[in-house]
């Protein structure tokens, strides 16, 4: 007896150094995309220089800063999802919020991984903190308004992954040009599985879409009232819907014009949507851009050197993925011959960061007084009465082997060649 436990007591230990030595392979190893010996830093001051393998010195500080940002979003959007499950439409749809969720989660792993690994105690700290912030709490919320914003819904989920996880892509397309390789590498490997979320924002909002069309046509209705009373969102309420996550989305890329931004270019940390393919000097040192400011009722154009429109331009190039997006959704909609056009709102509207924040603008770009505003805020915003209608429609989770909610459109096809009645998820 005695022997039979020295043995699995030794087995056990095996067992378990070759499961820790197995999991902090697995914990740090995955996240970094292969390394390029010959890489540089690509823009900014350093431009031609090897491209950094440790933190450089005197970018301490910011680019911990950059990191905790980023990696602050990731548990946000899991904590904004979290309830989500309980009523999903379709067992195909748990299944990808629940991927969806596993990913963000590595994420934030990933970048915890660079706070550990390159940035020793205060790193650790600030890894801590991460898990400390909670999504809208209003002692210690998450960093970015966005993510302290509720996800009540599936629409709002569908939105979300449509439009803020579109930030995510733009960010760390940016982050994946760093002069700091191993920040470069992480994002390039995040990047993978970002099309993914964006898949299924795009694709969840168009099958919205597409329902509410069929039953407005089987129906011969087209009043929101009429198209609620059967059960599914009206468009209306759709476009209310994207207005808001638009909007808080867009802030996310900071002020439009930026000290901060301009730094993280010219030190090498931070670079633009596709740097390496731009032709240009890569330095910025005499070129200008164009940014918007509110001056008197008038909302003019005024040139400010690039360096410091870093954040406007890589908003500029998400405005124009995020208008390719809102056209596919538009053909669904066309193709029902439905007479309803969804559109994007002014980049002004509804904004509380940068050159428009304070001011009070309309959906289609006039400046008005806060109280015109608010006389048309839920014509534009989704209104308590609209979030509880959709809530409505969220009455615990279908989980029937290839059914979906009344509200939603099954999607053309299943995960991986299966079946939509596949057994995605299974509930023991
Ligand atoms: N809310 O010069 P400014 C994702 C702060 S999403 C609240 O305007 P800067 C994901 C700013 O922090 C991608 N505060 O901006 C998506 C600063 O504060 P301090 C996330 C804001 O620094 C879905 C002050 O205002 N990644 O991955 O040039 C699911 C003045 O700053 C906001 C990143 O964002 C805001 N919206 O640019 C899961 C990349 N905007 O320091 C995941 C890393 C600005 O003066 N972050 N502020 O107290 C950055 O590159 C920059 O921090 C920002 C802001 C682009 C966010």
């Amino acid at each position: 007896m005695a022997k039979l436990d020295f043995h699995s007591s030794q087995r056990g230990r095996r067992q378990r150094r070759a499961q820790s030595l197995w999991n902090r392979r697995a914990r740090w190893g995955i996240f970094l995309q292969p390394r390029d010996e010959k890489r540089q830093v690509n823009f900014g001051i350093h431009k031609g220089q090897p491209a950094w393998q440790d933190v450089p010195g005197e970018y301490r500080s910011i680019l911990r800063r950059i990191i905790v940002t980023q990696g602050d979003t990731e548990p946000a959007s899991v904590e904004q999802q979290k309830m989500l499950g309980l009523s999903c439409p379709s067992l195909y749809d748990l299944r990808n919020i629940f991927q969806v969720n596993v990913e963000e989660g590595r994420h934030l792993w990933a970048m915890v991984y660079l706070l550990h690994r390159y940035f020793g105690r205060d790193g650790r700290e600030e890894a801590e903190s991460l898990l400390a912030r909670r999504s809208g709490d209003t002692d210690n919320p998450r960093i970015l308004g966005a993510f302290n914003e509720p996800t009540p819904d599936w629409l709002a989920f569908y939105m979300f992954t449509f439009f803020t996880d579109r930030d995510g892509k733009f960010q760390l397309c940016a982050l994946a040009e760093s002069g700091f390789d191993p920040l470069a590498r992480t994002c390039r490997f995040m990047l993978t599985e970002e099309a993914h979320h964006m898949f299924v924002g795009e694709s969840g909002v168009s099958r919205i879409i597409q329902r509410t069309c069929e039953v407005m046509k089987e129906n011969k209705v087209d009043a929101p009232s009429d198209v609620r009373a059967l059960g599914v969102i009206d468009l209306q309420t759709i476009q209310r819907y994207l207005n808001f996550h638009y909007s808080v989305t867009l802030d996310l890329y900071g002020s439009d014009v930026s000290s901060n931004a301009a730094n993280y270019y010219t030190s090498g940390l931070k670079g633009r949507f596709r740097e390496t393919k731009l032709e240009d000097d890569h330095t910025l040192r005499d070129a200008m851009y164009p940014v918007s400011e509110v001056v008197g009722d008038k909302i003019n154009t005024k040139q400010v050197p690039a360096l410091t429109a870093l954040n406007e331009r890589l908003r500029d190039d998400y405005i124009e993925e995020i208008q390719a997006g809102v056209d596919r959704w538009q053909r669904v909609i066309d193709e029902a011959g439905i007479p309803f056009r969804l559109t994007l709102p002014h980049k002004g509207f509804h904004r509380e960061i940068g050159n428009f924040a304070g001011h009070f603008i309309s959906t289609t770009g006039e400046i008005l007084t806060e109280e015109q505003w608010r006389s048309h805020e839920f014509e534009w915003l989704p209104s308590p009465k609209d979030y509880s209608y959709v809530q409505s429609l969220m009455s615990g989770r279908v989980a029937e082997l290839g059914k979906f909610a009344n509200w939603i459109a099954p999607p053309v096809k299943g995960v991986n060649g299966k079946p939509l009645d596949f057994q995605y998820v299974r509930f023991n």
